[in-house]
């Protein structure tokens, strides 16, 4: 099966070459970086390490998303962040997971294994309201609902509907998943980010937050 991993990037150009080099371990991988606006070489070492760069002018996590995961061409989709913060050794085995285990998507749980060093307890805090927040609107029990690592089958993926543009795409990608087929949680050992995170705390935790007020309303 071909595999293609997908990365959003603002500004990484700290950390994206070791995603890349982490994630070709992986024979015949296909590596697309979605860029919006990066003013660094997040762009030119992406390439360099041969990996497909591709612009995205709006913003938006989730449309970095949506645009890239259109543009694989890999039966199975793995997707990170390109702060190197989850672990790219782990993919391999997840791999083989997905198609032993015979589910549709695997999404990483960070909970789990957390130190207090790698996720702060502010961080925790907002992660739990959030995954608490869902069991009681969806009957949904994720441990970790905010994740950004996940593996699943591109014919999958094409079945979803209902994924915003902004933050929330990562909550609204498995409140899909579980709703069409099967999805399980793995835990992984997260690591800390060493670069500027892109995400606001607590603007886009209250607004991950309210999406799910409004989506549980529209459907
Ligand atoms: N193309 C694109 N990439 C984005 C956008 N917003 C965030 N990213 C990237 O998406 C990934 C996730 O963003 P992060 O800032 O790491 O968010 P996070 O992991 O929830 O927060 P931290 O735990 O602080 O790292 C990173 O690789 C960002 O560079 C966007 O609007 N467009
Ligand atoms: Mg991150």
């Amino acid at each position: 099966m071909k595999i293609t991993a997908v990365i959003p990037t603002i500004n990484e150009e700290r950390t994206i070459g070791s995603v890349i080099d982490g994630l070709k371990k992986i024979d015949d991988i296909e590596i697309i970086v979605v860029d919006t606006h990066s003013t660094d070489k997040t762009r030119e070492i992406a390439e360099s390490k041969g990996a497909i760069v591709i612009n995205e002018n709006n913003r938006g996590y989730g449309t970095a998303y949506k645009k890239g995961i259109e543009n694989a061409n890999g039966d199975i989709i793995v997707c990170l962040d390109g702060d190197n913060t989850y672990p790219t050794d782990i993919v391999k085995p997840l791999i083989d997971i997905l198609i032993m285990d015979k589910v549709d998507f695997i999404s990483c749980d960070r909970m789990a294994l957390r130190t207090q060093h790698s996720y702060t307890s502010l961080h925790y805090v907002g992660n739990s309201v959030l995954n608490l927040t869902i069991r009681m609107l969806f009957k949904i029990n994720l441990n970790d609902s905010q994740s950004g690592m996940w593996i699943f089958y591109s014919d999958f993926y094409k079945k979803m509907k209902n994924l915003s543009n902004g933050m929330s795409f990562s909550e609204d990608i498995k409140i899909e998943a579980i709703k069409l087929g099967k999805l399980i949680e793995i835990p992984i050992i997260y690591g800390m980010r060493i670069t500027k995170p892109k995400l606001k705390t607590w603007h886009d935790g209250f607004q991950n937050l309210l999406h799910l007020f409004v989506k549980r309303v529209q459907n």
